[in-house]
């Protein structure tokens, strides 16, 4: 009687996967941090990439699939980014089934022990399960730029730790076990008993609070640049009905074009208060207007200091820009398109006079946030301009008012906002997000984009049924010549091109797909001028960008037949 109690004593090996799974939310939301404002590796996404790549490929996408289908069902997240929500999800799921594997697995050594109050066998166990982890990352991790040490250092620490706090549990839960040493009577065991289902219950209180907490800071204080895939506000969609006119009420300069855009495509051009936002403070810097001036110092000979009346009454060229974040995932939001308005860099020059040794100008923004920009760039590319208005109104305040940089063929990283002084330099340095391990050149890379399979406008033709298929190409400054559609493992084919409201503008495509019923799966790419097609290798954002072909799954069916009514 007495043997069969001591051995209950021990907590049990399936409380040591709850507290497993607990105690794994948190350790993610700290791993996200460290991906985030580090460049540490993001270990759930590694493994998920690696066991992506080592499970045979059907059962992979059976996986995405069944994922895709779930959220959709649960309405969470805009269609083109689904696939990848759920890619995400399910490393984040693997991952939180590891820590209960390993909960688990720790408790069952534990059970093996003499109880100690120690917390060093669970933080070595802890350890111990990082190894082959790290091994993994080291195979696929394309993200992180710290160095590989402090990786392994830091994955090293945050298991143990993991391993150490379950052991924690365990102890706890082992001494309360030994503080009730007569459980004879039922009531007294059933006591023993909701004090251990508290303590667990607080365990995940706190393990729910410290994961909020942590994934709450990543995305605060990314303002978007996250890793966890920021899904930013649904993009207003097109509107046949509605006749876009700019902020001084002119009709768009592709007024007319055709196609019109699938029903569902974005609006070509974006809303200002749409238009996605990146920044590394939490909250815009805020510039006041009033007593505003713009110091030019530096290897100039004329020494400025430009007030805003002053360079609004510059001369000034306006242009509709597509501007992306180099962080940017294939199909994510953080891409958006408006009127710029602005002062040639060049006019800038003529009026300071770089001196001989002048190579480039350090822009510092409001925030701290800086970029370098070569002379030469800015002799060979009139279109470089020091912006002040955005859809013919001043710079919204999160968008850098009152001036920002616009640099054609650039990610949004080399152009600061919220300007508040130019020096010239005799050196080319490295900005804000190249000296943390992003891109120094930030080039664009071209992308094309699936906004919508709109099966709730299947029209007929000809006695044939089509679905309007739309969406978006980019690529910088360099002309979209070509977009292809594919269907499931069907031919490549054209889609129409519309003419584009600039040379720096995306481009609206469209494909009229031939309906057939079922489940499919899209797949756009597209060529740039000089016959480039599409990096199809998939990268991810860091550090020069993503690449990689976007593709969504889609469910076909049958119209309704229309509703008998006039
Ligand atoms: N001062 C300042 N300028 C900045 C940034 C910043 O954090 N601070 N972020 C850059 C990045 S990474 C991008 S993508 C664009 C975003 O501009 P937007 O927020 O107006 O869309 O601003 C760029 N300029
Ligand atoms: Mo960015």
């Amino acid at each position: 009687m007495s043997e069969v109690k001591t051995q209950q004593h021990k907590p049990r090996i399936w409380t040591g996967a709850i507290v497993g799974g607990l105690v794994m939310a948190p350790v993610m939301a700290l791993l996200a941090l460290g991906d985030q404002f580090a460049g540490l590796p993001f270990l759930p996404f590694d493994v998920f990439d690696w066991i992506s790549r080592t499970l045979p490929g059907p059962l992979v996408t059976f996986g995405i699939d069944t994922m895709v289908d779930l959220i959709r069902g649960l309405n969470i997240g805009r269609l083109d980014q689904t696939a990848k929500l759920a890619e995400q999800t399910m490393g984040l799921a693997n991952f939180l089934i590891m820590g209960i594997v390993g909960g688990a697995i720790i408790f069952a050594i534990l059970r093996r022990r003499h109880r100690t109050e120690s917390l060093i066998e669970g933080a070595i166990i802890g350890a111990i399960l990082a190894i082959p982890l790290l091994f993994i990352s080291s195979q696929v991790n394309t993200t992180a730029t710290a160095s590989p040490l402090l990786g392994i250092a830091w994955s090293i620490v945050i298991f143990a730790g993991f391993g150490a706090v379950i052991n924690w549990v365990y102890n706890v839960l082992a001494a309360d076990r030994a503080a009730t040493p007569a459980v004879d009577t039922p009531a007294q065991a059933s006591a023993a008993a909701l004090d251990r289902r508290q303590f667990l219950v607080r365990v995940g209180g706190a393990s729910a609070a410290l994961t909020v907490v942590g994934a709450g800071l990543n995305t605060i204080l990314s303002g978007g640049l996250s890793s966890l895939g920021s899904s930013g506000p649904s993009l207003p969609s097109f509107n046949p009905d509605e006749e876009i006119l700019t902020g001084d009420g002119s009709p768009l300069p592709n007024e007319g074009a055709l196609p019109t855009p699938a029903p569902g495509t974005r609006r070509e051009y974006t809303p200002v208060a749409d238009h996605y936002r990146i920044d590394i403070s939490s909250r815009p810097a805020v510039v006041a207007e009033e007593g505003y001036t713009l110091p030019i110092t530096g290897l100039v000979e004329n020494e400025a200091a430009f007030t805003l009346d002053e360079i609004r009454a510059m001369p000034s060229v306006s242009e509709f820009i597509t501007m992306s974040c180099i962080s940017n995932r294939v199909g994510g939001t953080l891409i958006s398109t408006t009127k710029w308005t602005g002062v040639p860099m060049q006019h800038i020059l003529e009026q300071v006079q770089p001196t001989e040794d002048a190579v480039a100008i350090r822009i510092e923004g409001a925030d701290g946030f800086d970029e370098f920009v070569s002379l030469d760039l800015i002799r060979e590319d009139e279109r470089i301009m020091l912006t002040y208005a955005w859809d013919d109104a001043p710079l919204p305040e999160r968008n850098g008012f009152p001036l920002r940089i616009h640099i054609p063929n650039r990610y949004g990283m080399k152009q600061p906002k919220w300007i508040v002084s130019m020096e010239f330099v005799n050196e080319n340095g490295e900005g804000y997000w190249v000296r943390r391990g992003w891109s120094p050149t930030a080039m664009v890379k071209a992308t094309s984009v699936i906004d919508t399979v709109a099966t709730d406008a299947i029209y007929e033709q000809g006695g044939e049924s089509f679905v309007p298929i739309g969406g978006i190409a980019w690529s910088g400054d360099r002309k979209i010549t070509k977009v292809e559609v594919q269907v499931d493992e069907g031919e490549w084919v054209e889609a129409e091109l519309r003419e584009p409201m600039s040379g720096r503008a995306w481009t609206i495509w469209r494909y009229d797909w031939p309906f057939a019923e079922g489940d499919h799966t899209f797949t756009v790419r597209c060529v740039e001028d000089g016959d480039i097609p599409q990096i199809e290798d998939v990268a991810s954002v860091r550090p020069d960008g993503a690449s990689g072909l976007y593709s969504l799954s889609a469910t076909v069916n049958e119209p309704e037949p229309e509703a008998a009514t006039t």
